[in-house]
């Protein structure tokens, strides 16, 4: 009978435009989510547990910088990855709280917290060669491309000339629509920043693009394993040659590998 074909057809369509918006929805509450997976790790080493680490990276040879924290402690060290004990080591002045960590060509860039001063140092001998000012706070820092990135504590990272430390461009940084602030500790890995957030254990994943936090990894668990007297998950470092993640924090007992393809 023509009316029930009719019929049935316009059913068929109503189903596929209610599966398609159905489709839409779900993708959309998926995107919004961006629900935060546990990390896994694949090698414990050992952490200085009196290094309040604030800045961590490793160079294309696969050796160990860190950045570390506190006024009166403050120091860049060059670190064996196998003991976790500094090989070489410089104090910062006392009024200095240091920060993020960057490497560039052979020179590493040092924030501190409060006092609007970024340090640069000859990468082998970690001989103090230069520095600049710059306005507000010091957090995290990571080369990205041919600039550098920085957090202050803000949702917003700015874009730096290694020369000059001048802005030159700013990205807010939003999840699911939301602003993010208190991004620390940065690397940036396969393209996209890593950051760790101030007063959580999360690592998140952002898309220098766009700003959004496209993944979201837990830490908790390793936040747990800590002696009593540590401080937050902080510190991000990527080995290129290796692929590989290491992430620690102030004052833990340990830094941790995160599983190939951790990173993706
Ligand atoms: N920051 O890393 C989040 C930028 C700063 C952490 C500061 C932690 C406070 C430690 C005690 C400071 C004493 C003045
Ligand atoms: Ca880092």
């Amino acid at each position: 009978k023509p009316y029930l074909t009719a019929r049935r057809l316009s059913a068929n369509r109503w189903l596929a435009i209610s599966l398609l918006a159905l489709g839409l929805v779900m993708s959309n509450i998926a995107a919004a989510k961006v629900v935060a997976e546990p990390v896994h790790v694949s090698q414990r080493l050992p952490h200085d547990a009196s290094a309040f680490t604030q800045g961590f990276l490793i160079d294309e040879a696969g050796q160990w910088y860190e950045s570390t924290g506190l006024y009166g402690h403050s120091t860049i060290r060059h670190v064996e990855p196998r003991t976790g004990q500094a090989i070489t080591r410089r104090e910062l002045k006392p009024r200095y709280f240091g920060e993020g960590l960057a490497l560039v060509d052979d020179r590493l860039y040092q924030l501190t917290w409060k006092a609007g001063r970024v340090f640069v140092y000859d990468r082998d001998t970690l001989r103090h060669i230069a520095d600049f000012s710059y306005a507000g706070q010091g957090w995290g820092l990571a080369r990205c491309g041919d600039a550098l990135v920085m957090s202050d504590g803000s949702d917003t990272l700015t874009f730096r000339d290694p020369n000059t430390f001048e802005i030159t461009e700013r990205l807010p940084v939003h999840r699911a629509g939301q602003t993010v602030d208190e991004l620390n500790e940065l690397e940036v890995i396969h393209g996209m920043i890593w950051a760790n957030q101030w007063h959580t254990n999360r690592l998140l994943i952002i898309d220098p693009g766009s700003g959004d936090v496209v993944a979201v990894r837990d830490a908790t668990r390793l936040a747990a394993e800590q002696p009593d007297s540590a401080d937050v998950f902080n510190g991000i470092a990527y080995d290129r040659a290796a692929d590989r993640v290491y992430v620690t924090g102030k004052q833990w007992a340990y830094v941790y590998a995160l599983d190939a393809g951790a990173s993706r």
